[in-house]
């Protein structure tokens, strides 16, 4: 029996497919891999630089569907369907609203594949696969189980080890997705799992890709006092309360954590109290001030998370907030349109206040294209809100601000490797930033 599994690019650019040239592996296939009874035999192909040979006989294809990639997914799905393959969906947009994604499947699992994956197979084979598998979120993800990453050999991926400690965050932040998926419940793996995880593979650089990675900060440092005698240089996400516990610091960069994805979000504190977003709340009124300094004094190199087109939100602010990235030398930035990913809090909002464009659906929308507004914010028009986020992008990107950018001695020139890292990675992330700007979603019309 042969298994293939899919990951969906986000679609097209005008005239020609798009390549992701800063592609990573994608994890969750890797675990559905390691999931798989062994007698199945387990194929890969990404959709990001590589065609999918829908005519290579197989018995059952997993995609993994986010909101971004929703169209494309259910394209794939349609070819491998029309050749009579059976074809199963999972991911955050299979959370967030399984019912669309199980019009476009023979079976969606809801919630992390873990507990489910193996009885789906099983009922498979059985020929009794059912419509839908609903996963009871385990207290201890991933127990036992390491991702296996045969499959990504060959594919052309960054040359970063994707894992993680934990899922979830225990905030409410009302534009995350995750905090709806994972019910703002914070769910951490044994340690000694991560550890043999580590040890398993042979890179020392490694991107734990948890939704926030301090959200508790005892077993955070259980973690960090774990990765300490491995001797590897790591990057993640955390939130910015992290800066108040000397000794999570400590640990953590006596651990070998080179930086973090920030969520800044924005510098108004009436943006800040309208996302619900409390970890920012002191720090955004003093600028970060005191934050900046921090993350400096601990020799991070940050980057910068922001949303745009809060109700706060004027052309002026979200140029102000571009005009903070760069004096503060964050080493990257990303400037994201405030999205209503489907079943958040927001997206509830502003389905009430009758805000949604593309009749709420601009996932599915032959319109819609990546990094476009599909809001009506309150104080410019939804194309003054793509045009001004592009902008911030393509200023914060821009030749003259990596380069004044690069001279922040306590964070990007910290060490000849942490300058590499810098000059290496800003160049492409612009590039991307170039390549992604109005992609449109899916390849068909
Ligand atoms: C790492 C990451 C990235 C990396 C990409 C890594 C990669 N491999 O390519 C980077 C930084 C590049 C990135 C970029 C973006 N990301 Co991102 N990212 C994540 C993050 C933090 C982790 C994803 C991950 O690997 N998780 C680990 C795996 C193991 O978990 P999982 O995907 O949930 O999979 C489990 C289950 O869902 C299920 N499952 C998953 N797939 C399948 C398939 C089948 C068949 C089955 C049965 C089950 C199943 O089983 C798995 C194992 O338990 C998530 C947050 C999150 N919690 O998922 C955001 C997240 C996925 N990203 C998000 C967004 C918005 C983006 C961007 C659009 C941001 C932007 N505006 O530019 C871009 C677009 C990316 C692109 N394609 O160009 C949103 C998506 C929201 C949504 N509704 O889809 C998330 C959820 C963040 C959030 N807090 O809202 N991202
Ligand atoms: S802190 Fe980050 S991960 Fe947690 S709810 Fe807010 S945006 Fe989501």
């Amino acid at each position: 029996m042969k298994l293939t599994l899919i990951k969906p690019n986000i679609g097209r650019r005008e005239h020609s497919l798009y390549v992701d040239e800063g592609r990573m592996e994608p994890l969750p296939l890797g675990i559905l891999a390691a999931l798989t009874p062994p007698d199945i035999a387990v194929t890969l192909y990404d959709d990001r630089m590589e065609p999918i040979p829908y005519e290579e006989p197989t018995d059952i294809v997993g995609i993994t569907v986010e909101t971004f990639t929703a169209r494309r997914a259910y394209e794939i799905s349609a070819e491998y369907r029309k050749r009579g393959v059976t074809v199963v969906m999972g991911g955050m947009h299979a959370m967030l609203i399984p019912d669309e994604v199980a019009e476009h499947c023979d079976s969606v699992i809801v919630g992390d594949a873990e507990p489910v994956w193996a009885q789906m197979c099983e009922d498979f084979r059985a020929g009794r696969l059912q419509k839908r598998y609903n996963a009871v979120q385990p207290e201890c993800p991933q127990t036992g189980i390491i991702a296996r990453r045969d499959i990504f050999e060959g594919k052309g991926y960054l040359p970063i080890t994707l894992l993680q400690f934990s899922r979830g965050c225990s905030h409410r932040c009302s534009f995350c997705a995750s905090s709806v998926y994972f019910g703002a419940k914070h769910f951490c793996r044994p340690v000694q799992d991560v550890v043999n995880e580590i040890k398993s593979q042979k890179r020392k650089l490694l991107f734990f890709v948890d939704d926030n990675i301090v959200c508790e900060h005892e077993k955070a440092k259980e973690l960090f006092r774990a990765l300490i005698p491995l001797k590897v240089r790591w990057v993640s996400q955390g939130s910015m309360d992290m800066l108040a516990d000397e000794e999570l610091m400590r640990l953590m960069v006596k651990s070998g954590c080179l930086g973090l994805v920030i969520g800044f979000e924005s510098i108004s504190p009436q943006c800040i109290n309208e996302m619900h977003k409390y970890t920012n709340r002191k720090a955004s009124g003093d600028m970060y001030a005191h934050e900046i300094a921090e993350l400096r004094r601990w020799g991070l190199q940050t980057w910068a998370a922001f949303t745009v087109g809060h109700d706060g939100d004027t052309i002026e602010s979200i140029r102000a907030t571009c005009d903070f990235a760069i004096r503060s030398k964050f080493t990257f930035a990303a400037f994201n349109i405030l999205m209503p990913y489907p079943n958040t809090p927001l997206y509830e909002r502003l389905e009430r206040e009758g805000r949604l464009l593309y009749g709420g659906k601009w996932w599915l929308h032959e319109q819609y294209r990546f990094n476009y507004a599909s809001i009506v914010p309150k104080n410019m028009t939804p194309d003054e809100l793509t045009e001004i986020s592009f902008d911030c992008r393509r200023r914060f990107n821009s030749a003259g601000s990596i380069f004044t950018r690069a001279f922040e001695p306590h964070t990007n020139m910290r060490t000849p490797y942490r300058f590499m890292t810098y000059l290496i990675y800003n160049p492409l992330f612009r590039k991307e930033v170039f390549k992604k700007q109005g992609l449109r979603f899916g390849l068909e019309n």
